[in-house]
C-alpha cells in the first residue's frame, strides 16, 4: 500500500508509465482486471475508502446493537445522571476521522490531478461520440475502419473528445478512466496500458481479447448500444494496421467495394436503421433504392407532405438521379426529412468519403444480397 503511495509522488505520471511495466492488477468483487498503469492507485483509493467504511459500519452498528442490549430497561430504577463527557473519547472521535479524511483527500487529488494532466509525449487519437456510436480518428486522418478503439501498448495515448449531439461518456473500466463528452466542448482522458490484447488479429472474434468502451451517460434509445472494444497492439503491429485503415477501401476492386465495405460501414448506421423492413429511429432501407428511383414508394412523403420522393428525385428535379438523394442524406440528413421519422440523423460529412458512399449505395442496390444483419450472402466475396 505505501509503496503505491511513494511510487506516486515521487514520479510524474508519464516517466513512470515510460519506464515501468506496470502489472495488472487482480479483477475482485467490485472491478475487471485492471490493465492501465494508474489502476493500482485508483484501486488502492478506492479499496482504502471501501475498507474504512466497511470497519465503522460494523463498529457502529455492532456498538449500538450492543448498547442497546446491555442498557436496555431492566426493572423500574431510573438513571438520573448518565456520563455527559470524555474528553479523550471525544479527542479520539475527532481527530482520527480527520487524519483518515485529510489521507483520503490528499491522494484522491493526487489521482484526480495525475488523471486530468496527458503525459507531453502523449498519442493523440480524436473521439467523437453520436448517437449511437464512436469514432476515433488518428493523427494520419485515418479512422478506425469497425469502429472500435486500437491503442499501441507501452505509450501514453490521449483521448481527444467531442460529441455531436448529446452528452456521452466514455468509460474503460479495465483502465478505470471515464469522463464525460460534453457537446460544444473538448474532454481530454488518458491512460497508458503495458499489456497487448492477445488475438487482435484472428478472424474468429472469440478468440480475440479486448477490454470494454461503454458510454456511461445515458443518451437516448440506443445508449446500450453505443459500445466499442478495444484492442491494444505491439507498437509494429498498431503501425502496420493504422497504415492499412487509411487505404482499406482502395484495395477493394469493383463489387468488392459494397460486398466487403458495405457491412463494416453499415455498422455505423445499424443503430438506426434495419435492412429488413423492421422499424428504428430511421426508415429500413429495404425497399429504399426502390422509392428514391420512382418505384415501389416512390410516393412516400417527405417534408412533412410538402414533397414525395418522385418530386425530388429526376432529370431536372432538385436531385437529377436516386445517387444524389442519398449522398445528400448521408453528407445533410436535416435537407429532407422522411414521414414519419425525425431530424435525428447525424451528418456523416468528413467520416464518409465518396468511395465509402459508394459501397454503402452498392449494399442499398443489391439488399436481397445481404441477410438483415448485414452479412454478406449472395456467394463468397473476392476477399
Ligand atoms: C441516429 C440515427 C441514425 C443514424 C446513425 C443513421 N441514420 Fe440515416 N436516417 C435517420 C433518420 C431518422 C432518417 C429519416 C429522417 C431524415 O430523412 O433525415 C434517416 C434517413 C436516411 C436516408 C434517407 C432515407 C429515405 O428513405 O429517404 C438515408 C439514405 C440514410 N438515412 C442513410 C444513412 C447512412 C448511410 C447511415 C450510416 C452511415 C445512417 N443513415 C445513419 C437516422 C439515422
Ligand atoms: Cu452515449
Amino acid at each position: 500500500m505505501i509503496h503505491l503511495l511513494l511510487q506516486a509522488s515521487s514520479e510524474s505520471p508519464g516517466q513512470a508509465a515510460l519506464s515501468t511495466s506496470v502489472p495488472l492488477s487482480p479483477a475482485d468483487f467490485w472491478m475487471p482486471e485492471g490493465a492501465s498503469t494508474v489502476a493500482p492507485q485508483v484501486d488502492f483509493a478506492f479499496q482504502f475508502v471501501a475498507w474504512i467504511s466497511y470497519f465503522f459500519f460494523v463498529l457502529v452498528i455492532g456498538l449500538m446493537v450492543y448498547f442497546a442490549i446491555k442498557y436496555r430497561q431492566k426493572g423500574r430504577e431510573v438513571y438520573a445522571r448518565g456520563p455527559a463527557h470524555h474528553t479523550m473519547l471525544e479527542l479520539g472521535w475527532t481527530i482520527i476521522p480527520t487524519i483518515l479524511c485529510v489521507f483520503m483527500f490528499w491522494f484522491g487529488f493526487r489521482g484526480f490531478i495525475d488523471l486530468s494532466t496527458p503525459p507531453q509525449n502523449a498519442y493523440q487519437i480524436d473521439v467523437t461520440g453520436q448517437k449511437w456510436f464512436w469514432n476515433f480518428r488518428y493523427p494520419t486522418g485515418a479512422t478506425s475502419a469497425d469502429s472500435n478503439l486500437y491503442v499501441p501498448v507501452g505509450r501514453p495515448v490521449k483521448l481527444v473528445m467531442r460529441s455531436e449531439d448529446v452528452l456521452h461518456a466514455v468509460f474503460i473500466p479495465a483502465f478505470r478512466v471515464k469522463k464525460d463528452v460534453v457537446p460544444g466542448r473538448h474532454a481530454t482522458l488518458w491512460f497508458q496500458t503495458d499489456h497487448v490484447t492477445e488475438g487482435w488479429d484472428e478472424t474468429d472474434p472469440s478468440k480475440q481479447e479486448f477490454h470494454h468502451l461503454f458510454c456511461a451517460e445515458y443518451c437516448g434509445k440506443d445508449h446500450s448500444k453505443m459500445y466499442a472494444k478495444v484492442f491494444v497492439l505491439p507498437q509494429a503491429d498498431f503501425d502496420l494496421w493504422l497504415d492499412k485503415q487509411g487505404r482499406w477501401m482502395d484495395e477493394l476492386k469493383g463489387d468488392e467495394l459494397w460486398q466487403v465495405a458495405g457491412p463494416k460501414l453499415y455498422g455505423r448506421c445499424a443503430s438506426c436503421h434495419t435492412l429488413n423492413g423492421g422499424s428504428s429511429t430511421g426508415p429500413t432501407w429495404q425497399g429504399l433504392w426502390a422509392r428514391v428511383s420512382g418505384g415501389a414508394g416512390a410516393d412516400g412523403k417527405l417534408d412533412n407532405g410538402r414533397a414525395t420522393y418522385a418530386s425530388l428525385i429526376g432529370p431536372g428535379k432538385e436531385f437529377e438521379n436516386p445517387e444524389s438523394y442519398v449522398r445528400n442524406s448521408i453528407l445533410n440528413p436535416g435537407a429532407h426529412i422522411a414521414v414519419p421519422f425525425g431530424n435525428v440523423m447525424p451528418t456523416f460529412k468528413g467520416q464518409l468519403n465518396d468511395k465509402a458512399i459508394d459501397a454503402i449505395m452498392g449494399m442499398m442496390k443489391n439488399l436481397d444480397q445481404f441477410d438483415a444483419k448485414g452479412k454478406f450472402i449472395g456467394g463468397t466475396p473476392a476477399k
